[in-house]
């Protein structure tokens, strides 16, 4: 059985500033990923092979970002069970299509749809690998880690509100 794994796919490089976010958070929590540009419009036979295939090789969750007519996480959920979260892209009508697009599956077919742009694509990263945390304690502890950090993050800024503020600089 091969390393389980997390499944990006984008619809065009032009998505990858974006969907670099995601990378970034999957490496710092060290989950293994694999990334590509293949468009449900554009590549759609390549899309269904690549889906099949990474589902059979270990592929734990996907995640699918595209902008527009933003079909490519219909067309991933469609050739899996394993879950689908997908990405709005701010390319066009600043997301809203690709949200639409994104979020309303029909019954049956799932996409857990993640907010437009870097911080949906943050969260997509977060949650595929709280997915594969379930199966992995060590990953769920550098989970727990990543949170704590962001917690301490926040209360060091208030501190330094309170600070500038009791210093009359506010
Ligand atoms: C979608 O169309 C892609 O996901 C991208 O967000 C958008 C525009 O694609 P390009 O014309 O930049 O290749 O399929």
């Amino acid at each position: 059985m091969t390393k389980p794994f997390v499944a990006i796919l984008m619809g065009s490089d032009s998505d990858l500033p974006t969907m670099k976010a995601s990378a970034d958070v999957l490496r710092s929590l060290e989950v293994p990923f694999e990334m590509k540009v293949s468009s449900a419009h554009r590549t759609p036979v390549q899309t269904h092979d690549y889906v099949k295939d990474a589902d059979q090789r270990g592929a734990v969750a996907f995640i699918c970002a595209a902008g527009m007519a933003a079909h490519l996480a219909g067309a991933v959920a469609a050739n899996t069970t394993k879950p689908v979260i997908g990405v709005p892209i701010e390319s066009s009508l600043d997301g809203l299509d690709a949200l639409l697009s994104t979020v309303q599956m029909p019954g049956g077919i799932p996409v857990a749809t993640v907010a437009i742009g870097k911080a949906g694509a943050k969260n997509a990263a977060y949650l595929a690998s709280q997915i594969v945390a379930v199966q992995d304690p060590a990953l769920a502890e550098r989970i727990k880690a990543d949170r704590q950090a962001n917690t301490d993050a926040v209360i060091a800024k208030d501190k330094a509100l309170q600070e500038r503020l009791a210093n009359g600089e506010i």
